[in-house]
C-alpha cells in the first residue's frame, strides 16, 4: 500500500506566488528548483503572458502534482492512476492519486482573482441579448453548499483494450482502466446559479468553458475546452464544485471551480470553469460533434448522438502481471461501476472466464460511485493466469465480452482480462 502525501496545496501555492515574482523581475529564481520552475511555467502558460524567447515554454511538464511512476504511467498531458496504487486507500481516490486529463496544461489560478460569467439569450434580459451575470468565488461560497460522491472518468477509459483484446486500430490517448477516480465533490448547484442569473423559460443549453489555453488539435485552433449540456440535466444534479475530499479544489483538477456532472463521460465535468452560456438554441462545440460521439460502421454516418452516461466497468487493484505464488491462499479487491446504476453484482473469474463465483460487495452500491468488493483465491500451479471480473447494474446491464468499436475508441465496457502470473 503506498503512503499518500499530504495535501501539496500550501507549497504550490507558495511556488505561484515566487513565479510571480520572479516573472515580475521581482525575484530570483534561487529556492524554487528548476524542476519545479518549469512546472510552473508550462501551467502558467495559459494565463501569463510569456515572453516567446523564454526557453521553458514550449517543454515542461503540464501537470503541477507530483506524479511518481508508483502511482502514476505518465500519458502526454495526461496521467492514469495505476490501480495497484488504489488498494487500501478506501472508498474514495485521494487527490494526490487522481488521474489528470488534460487538454494543454494546468493553469494555475488565484480563487481571488476568479470570476464565473453567465451570458447568452437563455437568460432574462432585453430582447435578444442576454444580460451577462457575473459570480466571484465569495459569492458562490456564500450559497447553500451541496456534497456528493461521484467518479469522473473519461469516454476513452480502457480504450487501449479496444486494440490489446479486440484488436481494433482507435485514435487516442491509450488508457488501460486507470481515468477514472472518485471524490466527495463539494460546491454549489449549478441549478442555484442560473436561477439568480435570471435563468429564462426558453433556455435549452448551457455551455461551459474552461479557463485553461485554447486547444490545437491538427493545426486548427478549436478554442476554450466546452461542451454543451442540455438543460434538464444542467438543473438536475450538476455542481459548481470548489472542493475535493475536504480540500480546496487542486489545481490540477480545476482550481477554484469546476463543474461536476455526476454519471456523465469526464469531459462534462468543465474544470477551471470561467464562463457558461445559457442559450435559446441547441449549441455545439468541437467537443459534440467531432469529438464525443461515436464513429465506425455500426454508428450512424454522422455519428451517434453526443455522449452523455458512462458505461459500465470493473477493475482489479492489482498491477498487470502481478505475480502470486502457487498454494497460498490470498484475496483478490477491485471495484466496479456504472453510469447507468448502481452495480447489483460483481461475479469474477480466476480461469480466463471459463468459471465464474460471485465477489462480496464491501460498499452499499449507490449510483454514481463505485462499488468495492473482493474474492478470495488460492491459484494450485504455477503458470499464467488472467482474471476477470463482470458486474451487472441495477437496470441489468452486465459487462459483454466485446465491446462495440467506434474509431475513437470511447465507452470500452467489456470485461477486461487481467494477465497475472503464478509462481
Ligand atoms: N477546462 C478543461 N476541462 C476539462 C478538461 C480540459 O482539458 N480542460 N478535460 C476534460 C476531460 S476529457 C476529463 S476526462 C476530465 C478529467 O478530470 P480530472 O483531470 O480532474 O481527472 O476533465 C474534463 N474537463
Ligand atoms: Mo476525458
Amino acid at each position: 500500500m503506498p503512503a499518500v502525501g499530504s495535501f501539496t496545496h500550501d507549497e504550490t501555492g507558495y511556488d505561484r506566488d515566487r513565479l510571480r515574482q520572479w516573472l515580475a523581475g521581482r525575484a530570483r529564481a534561487e529556492g524554487v528548483t528548476r524542476r519545479r520552475l518549469l512546472t510552473l511555467l508550462a501551467a502558467t502558460a495559459a494565463v501569463t503572458a510569456l515572453p516567446t524567447t523564454t526557453p521553458a515554454r514550449a517543454a515542461g511538464p503540464s501537470i503541477v502534482k507530483p506524479l511518481p511512476p508508483e502511482w502514476f504511467i505518465q500519458r502526454g498531458t495526461n496521467a492514469e492512476t495505476r490501480w495497484e496504487a488504489l488498494r487500501g486507500t478506501g472508498h474514495r481516490t485521494p487527490n494526490e492519486l487522481f488521474f489528470v486529463r488534460n487538454h494543454t496544461a494546468t493553469p494555475v489560478l488565484d480563487a481571488a482573482d476568479w470570476r464565473l460569467r453567465l451570458w447568452g439569450d437563455g437568460l432574462r434580459g432585453s430582447p435578444g441579448e442576454g444580460r451577462p451575470v457575473e459570480f466571484g468565488y465569495d459569492d458562490l461560497r456564500a450559497l447553500p453548499a451541496v456534497t456528493r460522491t461521484a467518479f469522473v472518468e473519461c469516454a476513452g477509459n480502457g480504450r487501449a483494450h479496444y486494440a490489446t483484446q479486440q484488436g481494433e486500430t482507435v485514435t487516442g490517448t491509450p488508457w488501460t482502466l486507470g481515468a477514472v477516480g472518485v471524490a466527495r465533490w463539494r460546491g454549489v448547484l449549478l441549478a442555484d446559479v442560473l436561477r439568480r442569473a435570471g435563468l429564462s423559460s426558453y433556455a435549452v443549453d448551457v455551455q461551459p468553458r474552461g479557463l485553461d489555453a485554447e486547444y490545437v488539435s491538427g493545426g486548427e485552433n478549436l478554442g476554450r475546452v466546452r461542451r454543451p449540456l442540455p438543460l434538464g440535466k444542467a438543473l438536475h444534479d450538476v455542481l459548481l464544485a470548489y472542493e475535493m475530499n475536504g480540500e480546496p479544489l487542486p489545481y490540477d483538477h480545476g482550481h477554484p471551480v469546476r463543474v461536476l456532472v455526476p454519471s456523465w463521460v469526464g469531459i462534462a465535468s468543465i474544470k477551471w470553469v470561467g464562463g457558461i452560456e445559457v442559450s435559446a438554441q441547441p449549441l455545439f462545440s468541437p467537443w459534440n460533434t467531432a469529438f464525443y460521439r461515436l464513429f465506425g460502421p455500426a454508428h450512424p454516418q454522422e455519428g451517434s448522438a453526443p455522449l452523455t452516461r458512462q458505461t459500465i466497468k470493473s477493475a482489479f487493484e492489482l498491477a498487470s502481471g502481478a505475480t502470486f505464488p502457487a498454494g497460498e491462499g490470498r484475496v483478490l479487491h477491485g471495484r466496479s461501476w456504472s453510469g447507468t446504476g448502481a452495480i447489483a453484482r460483481v461475479e469474477v473469474s480466476t480461469d480466463g472466464g471459463t468459471s465464474w463465483r460471485p465477489a462480496r460487495l464491501h460498499d452499499r452500491p449507490r449510483p454514481d460511485t463505485w462499488t468495492r468488493w473482493s474474492l478470495p483465491w488460492r491459484p494450485d500451479r504455477p503458470g499464467s493466469r488472467e482474471l476477470l471480473a463482470r458486474a451487472t447494474d441495477t437496470t441489468g446491464r452486465t459487462q459483454p465480452d466485446t465491446a462495440v468499436p467506434n474509431t475513437q475508441g470511447y465507452l470500452f465496457d467489456a470485461v477486461v482480462r487481467h494477465p497475472v502470473t503464478v509462481v
